[in-house]
């Protein structure tokens, strides 16, 4: 989706070696555009055309530093794949929970780079929630030995939030210090289908009720999305009799070895069954027909490419208000583009929908594209006017900006370009990311 010419690309090895790079760029006032797994939706790690910048690639930092079980900590450099850093913390008998679509192929410092959220948000937290200490070259080269695994630090300004989430317009992460947690040995995994999104938003606040941590996922979706999925993945088939409107993917998980999550889930449902806000529902009898159901979930995001172009709109509003941004945001497009496709799915714990309009049936790519600025105007209007985010998870890059200074209170973004002045003052980390143009 994104072009770009670099310079050259750089692939350090070290810490020592990417601070060296960046004292050279800084010296020469050449821009730098830091890499990770190369996976991100906004364009972010992508150079401009000048062929001016150097991309500066993470992936050979691949140590794992250290597993700390006491401490419940893992300390990993930015290059380690996300699926890496699940396994090894597994191999340790712990879970690293972060998971999203891309995980067999982004890194670790990407994730950081982007607070990346995913499927398991709703228990464990963002990127932001799951880390404790950070290693950062800053801008002028210099490196901050941030790789505390402290679960306690009152002693001024958290500085590593500033970093988690900056997209490499402030420094280049290297290494971080992340959480552990226990690792599940149960799981029950439920597909239902839903009359209505409310239905949803009732059914996640009964079973929060009644499992409370337990519930680790609950992710929601359109009878469109379903059907991109069973027409475009292979070995993808529908759960369920019958077409639904809507339908969930609900996730529990325990420490206790053969805890009865089914039956939990089974009273759960029993009860949703009895006030409507269920249709139908399966439960998985075991890890293979639970993979497969989230097949059905993962299957989305590449689903959508077969029918042309997917304008993403990665939104969050309360969850309260996801029925209501539903209704009223459909019928606006409908209104003002008829026959749009609305492939609308994603976090529903979050708040957190992927909002994304594939075109109507049988009509063309290009005038269909052309209609993209229009119709992201619908969506991120309706988007603030619900007091939401557009951006949820997948941060601006170079594809946000000007929806963020257009969308985003003034007084946060004066504040952001201090924060951005104060530590990169010639602007040379990831120039035209994160802020509009002239607004860096
Ligand atoms: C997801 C992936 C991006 C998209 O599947 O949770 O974050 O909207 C999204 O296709
Ligand atoms: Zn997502």
């Amino acid at each position: 989706a994104y072009q770009g010419r670099a310079a050259l690309v750089v692939r350090p090895a070290t810490t020592e070696e990417v601070a060296a790079v960046v004292r050279l760029c800084h010296d020469a006032g050449v821009a730098l555009v830091p890499q990770g797994g190369n996976t991100g939706l906004c364009g972010g790690s992508i150079p401009d055309s000048s062929g001016r910048q150097v991309v500066l690639s993470l992936t050979r930092m691949k140590r794992i530093r250290e597993i700390d079980l006491a401490n419940e900590t893992i300390t990993v450099e930015a290059g380690v794949i996300l699926q890496q850093l699940q396994e090894a913390a597994s191999q340790a008998g712990r879970l690293f929970p972060l998971s999203l679509g891309a995980e067999g192929s982004c890194t670790v410092g990407g994730n950081l780079a982007t607070n990346a959220g995913g499927t398991a948000v709703l228990r464990y937290g963002n990127m932001r929630e799951l880390t404790l200490g950070l290693e950062v070259v800053l801008p002028d080269g210099r490196v901050w030995h941030g790789l505390r695994g402290l679960r306690k630090d009152n002693t001024g300004y958290d500085l590593k939030h500033l970093f988690i989430g900056s997209e490499g317009t402030l420094g280049i992460i290297t290494a971080a210090v992340l959480k552990l947690f226990p690792g599940p040995h149960s799981t029950g995994t439920a597909w239902v289908a839903l009359p209505t999104p409310q239905a949803a938003v009732d059914l996640i606040g009964h079973v929060r009720s009644l499992c409370a941590d337990r519930l680790t996922g609950f992710e929601m979706m359109s009878r469109q999305s379903l059907e991109f999925v069973l027409d475009h993945v292979a070995g993808c088939s529908d759960p369920l009799q019958g077409p639904h409107p809507w339908y969930a993917l609900i996730e529990l998980r325990d420490t206790v070895p053969d805890a009865p999550l089914d039956l939990l889930l089974e009273s759960g449902l029993g009860h949703a069954f009895e006030t409507g806000w269920v249709i139908d529902a399966v439960i998985a009898s075991n890890q293979t027909q639970a993979a497969a159901l989230w097949a059905l979930r993962e299957g989305i995001s590449e689903a959508q490419n077969h029918e042309g172009p997917s304008l993403k709109h990665d939104i969050s509003v309360p969850v309260s208000q996801i029925p209501a941004f539903i209704e009223r945001t459909d019928s606006a497009l409908q209104q003002a583009f008829p026959g749009v496709r609305i492939v609308s799915y994603g976090h529903m714990g979050d708040g957190n929908l992927h909002y994304n309009i594939s075109k109507p049936l049988g009509h063309a790519d290009a005038p269909f594209k052309a209609q993209e600025q229009a119709i992201m105007q619908v969506i991120y209007q309706m988007t603030s006017a619900f007091n939401g985010s557009i951006s949820a998870e997948h941060g601006l890059g170079q594809a946000k900006p000007d929806a963020a200074a257009h969308f985003k209170d003034p007084l946060e973004i004066e504040l952001m370009r201090a924060i951005k002045h104060t530590l990169d003052p010639t602007g040379l980390m990831n120039p035209g990311k994160v802020f509009a143009t002239g607004l860096e």
